[in-house]
């Protein structure tokens, strides 16, 4: 790309050398022109600030450095899949049971629970996000985004300082990768565009060549008869938005958003029907604020910040869900919500006062906006009418009813109860570390119960997630009976990361994924059940069809169903994944 964008920089210089971590970015008022920065040492700390002209180049010079390039940088054909990969593992071989079967011992007992099924038009498949699982961070034009900052820069953000510039290489490896989803059988791929391939500085000039790129995408997926589901923004910010104006804690971003959209959904809209324009808000909007030093800096008061990018993103969302409408009438258009369900700890009323709360500032604060009347709840509005405008009437009917489905990623489930200073002396104290939510979680019973985990513990890299499949028919009866969307309830993300499985060696033991077997086995019936009792389930998304950038965790936590070999990018499928297959084989109507 040649095209050049101005960025309004202020840089800090230290005595000696222009030390890349050291500058900072702010917004005081620019001479306009290009300044070429000056890296002379002096003997002060001295700052200027400047409008230059960027390239994306420089960008990537400047604000990341060099980025690792995989062995394979062209794109792959597939090759047909080995009959010998697609062989379920035996069917005792985890002492389980069949879903629903009543015995998992005689075989002329095999018989499927009668009271449960997935109608045909229910939708499922596996997921994964485009930087997790991209790499070729650099290629055919693709602008630098906060993550490259994070993994590149801040040290100790990711576990080892890994980064997402090679991951499983799927940029390039994509056609084997739907040859082999579609090989065990699975209808839908749900993948995410990133915003800095399509506008390299996240608005301006279009990219027409990660265009042509995802295009292939979807017409491989198609060619193979696997539906593509789209997520816009899965958490890769394109980095000069967040230097030019502080990135989602700017409502400018809203117009970038919808703009990327409406290209986005132009070029694709007769080839895509289902589309998440956002995932989960309250993880990206929690990052705010973004370690100091690194981006452009921001007055807004830390614990604020992630409720101005909540504005935001309702805001951005809504407008790209009302173009996507106008533009593409018969698509299911969402975002992505996330959270685990609520327990009340115990019965007492602080406890329930507790759960409500937790329920309000985490799935609340996007879904009682947009399924409840376009404000967010009681509780929530407390707190940030002191520092957010209120939405205007237009914004209101906007957010209002701008999803088709409850799609949430339901991970999990946790105890919640009141702080033990109690929510009110929790509410007069903003410092406080739960403030402004003021409920507490834990995944251990109380001892008074004997302490137990309320189900088997993921890797300790991920101390969030539990196995608490007993409780997802209750989830999903309360996003239905609270939320009631009129499309229905989906659960676009689940799923586990096997403990210490980063630390196996033996292709068979990674492959025999116990845990996150039962994981998929009792999860499928908890959503066999809630349906057969009325809840209206309308599809499901695992996450993931191949182990990946765990963020943070960096390559050191496995939620695949599929092995990758990051050496040779060679995946092999987990029994996880034919047991999700499977609740199909026995459960969908043909
Ligand atoms: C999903 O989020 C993401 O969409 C996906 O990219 C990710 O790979 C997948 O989960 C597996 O983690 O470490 O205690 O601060 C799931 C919801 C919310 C779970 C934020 C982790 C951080 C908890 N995530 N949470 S903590």
């Amino acid at each position: 790309m040649t095209t050049q964008c101005s960025l309004l920089v202020s840089l800090l210089f230290a005595a000696g050398a222009l030390a890349q971590e050291s500058y900072t970015l702010g917004n005081g008022a620019a001479p306009s022109g290009t300044v070429v920065p000056n890296a002379t040492s002096t003997s002060n700390v001295t700052s200027f600030t400047t409008t230059m002209d960027i390239t994306v180049d420089d960008l990537w010079n400047l604000y990341v450095g060099p980025v690792e390039i995989a062995e394979v940088n062209t794109t792959v054909e597939a090759t047909p899949v080995p009959s010998a990969d697609l062989i379920p593992p035996p069917p005792h071989f985890y002492g389980s049971q069949y879903m629903g079967y009543e015995s998992s011992y005689e075989s002329e007992l095999y018989k499927a629970n009668a009271n449960w099924s997935f109608p045909k038009t229910f939708w499922w498949g596996v997921a994964s996000a485009a930087y997790q699982v991209e790499g070729a961070a650099k290629d055919e034009g693709r602008g630098p985004t906060i993550w490259d900052v994070l993994t590149h820069r801040v040290t100790g953000y990711t576990v080892a300082n890994q980064t997402g510039d090679i991951a499983d290489n799927q940029y390039y490896l994509y056609k084997q990768d739907i040859a082999r989803i579609a090989a065990i059988g699975t209808p839908a791929y749900s993948f995410s565009i990133a915003w800095s391939r399509i506008f390299p500085y996240g608005r301006g000039p279009v990219n027409e060549q990660a265009l042509a790129h995802y295009e292939d995408v979807i017409d491989t997926c198609i060619e193979y008869g696997v539906e593509p589901i789209v997520t816009l923004y899965h958490w890769d910010l394109p980095l000069y938005l967040q230097n030019t104006y502080g990135g989602w804690l700017s409502e400018e971003i809203v117009d970038d958003f919808v703009e990327y959209a409406r290209v986005v959904f132009t070029r694709f809209g007769s080839k895509v029907s289902k589309w998440a324009t956002v995932n989960e808000p309250s993880v990206f909007c929690g990052t705010y604020p973004l370690p100091a030093g690194y981006f452009k800096s921001s007055s807004i008061p830390a614990k604020q910040q992630p409720f101005y990018c909540g504005q935001s993103v309702l805001l951005a969302h809504s407008r790209a869900y009302r173009l996507g409408k106008q533009l593409m009438p018969n698509s299911t258009i969402f975002f992505k919500n996330n959270g685990g369900y609520k327990i009340p700890l115990t019965n007492s009323t602080a406890d329930s006062m507790a759960v409500q709360r937790a329920w309000d500032f985490g799935e609340g604060l996007w879904a009682n906006p947009t399924f409840l009347g376009g404000d967010y709840p009681a509780s929530v509005k407390n707190y940030t009418s002191t520092f957010l405008r209120d939405f205007t009437a237009a914004e209101m009917r906007m957010i209002d009813g701008s999803s088709d489905i409850f799609a949430h990623d339901a991970y999990t489930s946790q105890f919640t109860s009141a702080p033990d200073i109690g929510i009110a002396a929790c509410l007069a104290n903003s410092s406080d570390p739960l403030f402004p939510t003021c409920a507490n979680t834990t995944y251990q019973y109380p001892a008074s119960l004997g302490g137990w985990d309320l189900g088997p513990a993921a890797d300790p890299g991920s101390p969030w997630l539990h196995k608490a499949t007993d409780w997802v028919p209750r989830f999903l009866h309360y996003m239905q009976d609270t939320w009631k969307p009129a499309g229905g309830v989906a659960v676009t993300e689940f799923g586990f990361g096997e403990p210490f499985e980063q630390l196996k060696t033996i292709l068979g033991d990674i492959r025999s994924d116990y845990r996150r077997t039962m994981y998929y086995h009792d999860y499928m019936e908890a959503i066999l059940q809630a349906m057969s009792e009325g809840v209206n389930v309308v599809g499901t998304l695992g996450w993931s069809i191949v182990d990946n950038l765990e963020w943070a965790q960096g390559y050191t936590v496995k939620f695949g169903m599929q092995y990758v070999n990051l050496t040779t990018q060679e995946r092999s499928f987990k029994a996880s994944y034919f047991e999700y297959v499977r609740a199909f084989q026995v459960y969908q109507e043909k």
